[in-house]
């Protein structure tokens, strides 16, 4: 982009923020911290979006400050976090130029502009959690390479597109078909970088709710999210969620690029964990979001009265949908069931409220432990692993009680 341009993307941006009424909740240039050790990070601005925490600018990584999942279970398009790879994103698309090819072991291979998709396949709708697999990462005790994620690698967003079993099916995949391999036009900087190509099993890609989506909360794709068309593959970390979509190619092998083989994968043990420091002898790779829940209305190191406490937060899982979510004031000795609220879909965000009564001064530990449908439910311990991924522990969240005079 050139200087022009970027002035305009900027001046886009502050508008969007502006106008949504966003711009006085997080300030360009403010710092928050994430809550770990050289966890402060600066709210910057960027096309489309309101002030993000700035994880790294190249390739860009913007988290959303916590608080936001606060103040609605639909995460606004400006506040949705923002990752990649490669260096080499695309920031100006021309949505009549940009095609999405599919072929390999197809017996029709397409090539198909975002105009096409539109009228050749039935539009669904599906509330989804997009979250990375290394959300938390900066978390890991001890400490892992990597992106240093707090918590807001996450997001709650209604898409919109067709269905991937549609698109695939007019394409007709052939027998002996075993996986898809999906890129987008995003460039590695440098020629010794792999591309950003990622593998998944046919069987997952044919299930129905795979999408290929265009929008976002009912408008386009914001660019740093994937505009003009982006794969969703919900219940999955978001790793599969390939942005800029523009190549599906139909394998009759397993895809093992870099970006398939090596990135995202965790110990191929039960609990994908091996002691703190120790290499796996053997991996697997990561697709369906294990359970996790959050209290959101209150943030580490804040003070609040004593006697009622009402909590708030929500909970999540790969898909099955939430049973049921617990909380301890008392560092888990005792739990206490809350009550869950409306339910969006088993691929959304569970709200979920409990009011604590009798809240005493002095400092308090708040845990919140979700169960989800299928039988998975929050660890107490966080199990290990080197790249510090599917965190999904009981997070402890410190605030103080103070005395009131009444
Ligand atoms: N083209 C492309 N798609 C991509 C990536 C990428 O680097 N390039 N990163 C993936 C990862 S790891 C994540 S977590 C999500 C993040 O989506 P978002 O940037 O819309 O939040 O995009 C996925 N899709
Ligand atoms: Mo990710």
């Amino acid at each position: 982009m050139d200087d022009a341009a970027t002035r305009r993307a900027l001046l886009k941006a502050g508008l969007a923020a502006g106008l949504l009424g966003l711009a006085g909740r997080t300030r360009a240039g403010a710092w928050l911290d994430q809550g770990f050790d050289n966890g402060w990070r600066e709210l910057a601005p960027y096309p489309q979006k309101m002030p993000l925490l700035r994880i790294t600018a190249r390739p860009v990584h913007l988290e959303t400050p916590f608080s936001q999942f606060d103040h609605s279970l639909i995460t606004p398009n400006e506040a949705v976090f923002v990752r990649y790879h490669l260096a080499g994103h695309p920031l100006d698309i021309d949505p009549a130029a940009h095609t999405l090819t599919i072929d390999g072991k197809v017996k029709r291979p397409l090539t198909l502009t975002l105009a096409d998709l539109q009228k050749r396949f039935e539009t669904v709708r599906q509330t989804v959690v997009m979250q990375c697999a290394g959300n938390g990462r900066g978390l890991s005790q001890p400490r892992v390479q990597g992106a240093q994620l707090g918590n807001g690698s996450m997001a709650c967003v209604e898409m919109a597109g067709a269905r991937l079993s549609d698109v695939l099916a007019a394409a007709g995949v052939m027998d002996g078909a075993r996986q898809i391999a999906c890129r987008g036009t995003d460039q590695p900087a440098l020629e010794q970088t792999p591309p950003f190509i990622r593998s998944l099993d046919l069987a997952d890609a044919l299930r129905p709710e795979p999408m290929i989506a265009w929008e976002m909360n009912g408008r386009p794709l914001p660019v740093l999210n994937g505009y003009p068309i982006r794969l969703v593959i919900p219940g999955f970390y978001a790793a599969y969620w390939i942005k800029h979509l523009s190549h599906i190619e139909v394998l009759d092998h397993v895809f093992d690029g870099w970006f398939a083989s090596q990135a995202y994968t965790v110990p191929d043990t039960p609990d994908n964990g091996v002691p703190p420091g120790t290499k796996p002898d053997k991996t697997t790779r990561l697709t369906r979001m294990k359970v996790r829940s959050f209290i959101t209305n209150l943030a580490r190191g804040d003070a609040v009265p004593d006697g009622r406490l009402a909590l708030r937060g929500i909970a999540f899982d790969g898909g099955s949908g939430i049973r049921r979510v617990d909380v301890s004031a008392d560092g888990g000795v005792s739990w206490r069931q809350a009550e869950l609220g409306p339910d969006a879909g088993r691929f959304a965000f569970r709200p979920w409220t409990l009011a604590l009564d009798g809240v005493k001064p002095g400092p308090l530990t708040l845990m919140a432990r979700a169960a989800a449908n299928d039988g998975q439910v929050q660890p107490l311990a966080q199990p290990w692993n080197p790249g510090g991924y599917a965190r999904n522990v009981v997070e402890r969240l410190e605030i103080m009680v103070a005395e009131t005079k009444r």
